[in-house]
């Protein structure tokens, strides 16, 4: 064994016409004394690294017996960051460069382009326009995919959990996933039955991870049967991190805590578009015919109330690219959806990152940067990530570029002379900038919806969110949780149900809205249509009610609650729930999130249900 490897090394070494001469290893004096370490392929990757001047990597290196397994163990990192990066590492190298270059000189990426407002498809929820569009969404679900990003440790949010394991809301417990799962298996059920038979009956759902989150996603999904979707439904593409850069020279960083390695860290969620096609899971989803590829983020419990009517703008208009937006507040941490027009005459409808908005602005004849317009919103649509696209011209596009998108990098300086960093950076990418790279005449819009419909993120930890000003989405726990109910009682409203208003409270220092709290399971109300064919007469719920539907065929008639209402699931029966309920109902208790006797996930949100009198049907 041992003789089969020298001799290997020695072809290769012969290959490379080194011995003798030595030339290409002359740089790295003890990484030439340790070759014979080396495999042929590791030999290949040493010189290449050598090539993009990265000697550095090696100067510590003892002599051969000592941590020749940890010296193996560097390349075979090398090899993995080599193979998972679009163009290999001699690409990130030289992308490095050139971006460090441009970041150094003060570059504007945007330089040449004036901003101004985009015009997009803007919705109302519930009127005739909105309803078509669901249903045209619901016909085409069927031929959609799901991709979820789920790779982020979502450090705001400073949660010592996965985000997407967290409940979505409390009444129920419900989490992020097990929500997304059953929202997709309702769209998959109703679109099928539409369909008639005619056509795929599965949609299929990705989920990017990372070695942060893939193990802990897996359990998850394990240990509750895949929240009831079939395992071969559901696949996991993991996310590598990427080299870590110690100067302007993009020399490879060696992890602090590990001489033998090199630092890593995210690249990011725009990873996934290369993920997809590395993988092969596009073209398998193209070659079975599927249309669309829709992606979604780890914690927006209202995401699913957006999804039937954005798709139906996609199959409508055409798009091969349609990004759901909100109103955004000025400074909000979401990117401004932004027109921009190049002095050439090029023009492309793109986001621009919450940190780059204001920057760009103030840079183009708007003094005032990033501010509300007499609106009360930035003029600039906010980009929520909720990305669909064609999956044809999308398959195409990443068929040219092997899913590698537009990457920037954000080093932090010593000083004004910008030679040297606080701490190590790397290139990062972003989902939403696919469409940079794409031609003039591609077709790409995007579709605007209230935030109370679309968009109740958990980014922000309690202390951050308290801080957020006033009348800005505070993005926490808290508020996805109370939005959601929220939605639901506006939902009721529109379809003529007589819910009371909230009233303010207060929760780990954010004031919120709280709404009667209403909760109904995805294949209950998954459209508007849906939920306004399951009300009947008159109805009423009190501020301090609770309603939890998780029967598909149930009907409200002439209900008037006050109190908590649970209507189960019993194998699909059909469930009317008539007249008056009264019981003493589920109480909210304020939780202080310093107070760690609460389990985690309870505390962030600053409030626990106190389930006193509930009645159960059927
Ligand atoms: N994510 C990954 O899967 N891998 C990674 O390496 C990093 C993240 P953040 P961010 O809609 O609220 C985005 O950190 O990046 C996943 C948009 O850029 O929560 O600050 C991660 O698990 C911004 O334009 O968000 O901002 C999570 O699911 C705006 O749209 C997702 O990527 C904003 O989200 C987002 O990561 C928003």
């Amino acid at each position: 064994m041992a003789n089969s490897t020298v001799g290997s090394t020695a072809d290769s070494l012969s290959k490379l016409h080194i011995d003798g001469g030595n030339d290409w290893a002359a740089a790295a004096p003890n990484l030439l004394k340790n070759l014979s370490l080396l495999s042929p392929e590791q030999v290949e990757l040493a010189k290449m690294l050598l090539e993009m001047g990265q000697s550095h990597l090696f100067e510590h290196w003892p002599e051969p017996g000592v941590d020749d397994d940890e010296k193996r163990e560097l390349f075979n990192q090398v090899a993995r960051l080599n193979s998972s990066y679009p163009g290999g590492l001699v690409s990130y190298i030289k992308t490095a460069r050139e971006l460090l270059a441009d970041s150094k000189a003060g570059k504007n990426p945007y330089d040449g382009f004036t901003p101004s407002v985009p015009s997009g498809e803007i919705l109302t929820f519930g009127d005739d326009t909105f309803v078509q569009y669901e249903d045209a969404g619901v016909k085409e679900a069927r031929k959609a995919a799901f991709v979820l990003v789920a790779g982020g440790l979502g450090e705001r949010l400073g949660y010592n959990g996965i985000k997407v394991a967290l409940p979505s809301e409390t009444t129920t417990g419900t989490c992020f996933l097990q929500h997304y799962i059953e929202s997709i298996l309702a769209l998959q059920e109703t679109s099928c039955r539409l369909a008639q038979g005619d056509g795929p009956t599965e949609i299929p759902f990705a989920i990017m991870t990372s070695d942060d989150t893939h193990s802990h996603t897996m359990k998850l999904l394990e240990s509750n049967a895949y929240f009831g979707m079939k395992p071969t439904q559901v696949k996991l593409v993991k996310q590598e991190k990427v080299a870590c850069l110690d100067d302007n020279d993009a020399r490879l960083a060696v992890d602090p805590h590990n001489k033998y390695r090199i630092q890593t860290k995210p690249h990011g969620h725009g990873d996934v578009h290369s993920l997809l096609y590395s993988s092969g899971v596009l073209k398998e989803w193209h070659d079975a015919g599927r249309r669309w590829v829709l992606f979604f983020q780890d914690t927006n419990g209202l995401l699913f109330k957006a999804i039937p009517s954005a798709l139906g703008v996609s199959a409508t208009k055409g798009y091969h690219v349609n990004s759901l937006a909100v109103p955004r507040k000025a400074k909000e941490a979401i990117g401004g959806i932004t027109k921009l027009t190049h002095q050439d005459g090029r023009t492309m409808v793109i986001n621009v990152e919450y940190n780059q908005l204001d920057p760009l602005l103030r840079a183009s004849g708007y003094p005032d940067g990033d501010v509300n317009s007499e609106t009360g919103y930035s003029p600039f649509p906010g980009n929520i990530n909720q990305l669909i696209f064609e999956i044809g011209p999308y398959l195409e596009e990443l068929t040219k570029t092997r899913g590698a998108i537009k990457e920037f990098v954000n080093p932090k300086y010593k000083d004004s002379t910008k030679t040297a960093f606080k701490s190590s950076t790397r290139l990062e990418c972003m989902m939403q900038d696919y469409p940079k790279t794409l031609p003039p005449s591609a077709r790409v819009g995007f579709t605007v919806m209230d935030a109370w419909v679309a968009y109740a993120p958990v980014k922000n930890n309690p202390e951050d969110a308290a801080k957020v000003p006033k009348g800005n989405p505070y993005h926490s726990a808290t508020s996805g949780e109370m939005t959601i109910y929220k939605a639901n009682s506006l939902t009721l409203r529109k379809a003529g149900v007589k819910v009371d208003d909230p009233v303010l409270q207060v929760f780990n220092g954010q004031e919120v809205e709280v709404w009667p709290r209403i909760v109904w399971k995805p294949k209950w109300g998954l459209t508007f249509s849906d939920v306004r064919s399951k009300v009947r007469g008159n109805c009423s719920v009190t501020q301090r009610s609770t309603m939890v539907i998780k029967a598909p065929n149930c009907h409200l008639v002439d209900l008037s609650l006050d109190g908590a209402l649970i209507v189960d699931d019993v194998d699909g029966t059909e469930v009317e729930v008539v007249g008056p309920v009264q019981n003493k109902g589920w109480t909210i208790e304020s939780v202080d999130y310093t107070n760690t006797s609460v389990p985690e996930e309870v505390r962030i949100r600053g409030f626990k249900i106190n389930k006193i009198e509930q009645l159960l049907k059927p």
